[in-house]
């Protein structure tokens, strides 16, 4: 069932203050994204970068009312982005979007959830993207995703793609956390969000948590892969911008992504949060398009 992958772009830096996340989708591509899936035989086309509101420097990194920053810029860029994944799938085809900022997944997932009925939703990040304005220790609307998808925070943000509550507590599986506020904790521990934090992936080890993270989703129709590249160590993988130490290996993610393309069960996939602009040669870009070559079904024997 291999479907033809078509490649989003989503260039936003709205939803944190580091310009260059922006150009995230042009490192990859620079980094051979396109070339690489069809050297492993799959069919690949670009859609582009998606249309963004233009950046105003003045206001951009400003203290903004109501504690969410670049908020109309955010919700007009995901909207966009939302028509634009419902057509993919529309269409038959494999949604790859290439971030940009992590605020694009309720573009991303406001899109593929029109799709499915009971969407299951694989969030590979340091943190937990569920904070509010009102637990948010920045305004930054990066920090936020998650928590909208289910249905809290500003209607705004609540309402991309004109409906609301894409994501169930009960099939979001977060892995990689290492970095959560005292109002996410708090959160996870209230709604009983099912998390892997490091130490659980040192205990467990990779294959398990995969195993058991497949296991806890077995009752969707579809999964989503939202990647943020910092889950990854910033000793290995530093261009992005809201590093944590004592992260996910490159190897580690290898057998995750691989193990998750055997399992034929994710119908769709983000991979966020890469920012040429504060990297090493590109090598984080790199790195993105070695994990979705392995994702979209490279094998090393
Ligand atoms: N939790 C912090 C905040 O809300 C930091 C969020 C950093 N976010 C990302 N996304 N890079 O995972 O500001
Ligand atoms: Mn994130
Ligand atoms: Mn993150
Ligand atoms: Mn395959």
């Amino acid at each position: 069932m291999n479907k033809t992958i078509e490649i989003i772009g989503a260039p936003s830096a709205f939803g944190q203050r580091k310009l260059g996340v922006n150009m995230g989708p042009d490192a990859m591509r620079y980094a051979d994204l396109i070339e690489r899936l069809e050297a492993i035989g799959r069919v690949v086309e670009d859609k582009g970068n998606i249309e963004s509101p233009a950046i105003d420097m003045k206001k951009y990194r400003s203290e903004q009312e109501g504690g969410l920053r670049n908020l109309p810029e955010v919700v007009e860029f995901c909207e966009t982005l939302c028509s634009e994944v419902d057509a993919t799938i529309a269409a038959g085809k494999y949604p790859l979007v290439i971030g940009g900022d992590h605020s694009i997944a309720m573009g991303t997932i406001s899109g593929v959830k029109k799709h499915y009925d009971n969407l299951g939703v694989i969030w590979y990040d340091a943190h937990g993207d569920l904070n509010i304005a009102d637990s948010s220790p920045s305004g930054n609307i990066h920090g936020m995703p998650l928590r909208a998808l289910i249905g809290d925070g500003h209607p705004d943000l609540v309402n991309i793609g004109g409906y609301k509550e894409k994501v169930k507590v009960e099939n979001i599986v977060l892995i990689g956390m290492r970095d959560l506020d005292e109002g996410e904790k708090a959160y996870i521990k209230e709604v009983g969000i099912k998390t892997y934090t490091m130490s659980d992936i040192d205990r467990l080890g990779m294959a398990r948590v995969i195993e058991e993270t497949l296991a806890h989703l077995k009752n969707t129709d579809g999964i989503h892969l939202s990647l943020d590249v910092d889950a990854l160590d910033p000793l290995e993988t530093p261009g992005t911008g809201t590093t944590v130490p004592g992260g996910i290996s490159y190897r580690e993610s290898h057998l995750a992504l691989e193990m998750l393309h055997d399992s034929e069960r994710i119908t769709s996939m983000e991979i966020v949060e890469v920012n040429p602009l504060i990297d090493l040669h590109n090598k984080t870009a790199n790195q993105a398009v070695g994990l979705l070559v392995t994702f979209f079904g490279d094998k090393l024997l």
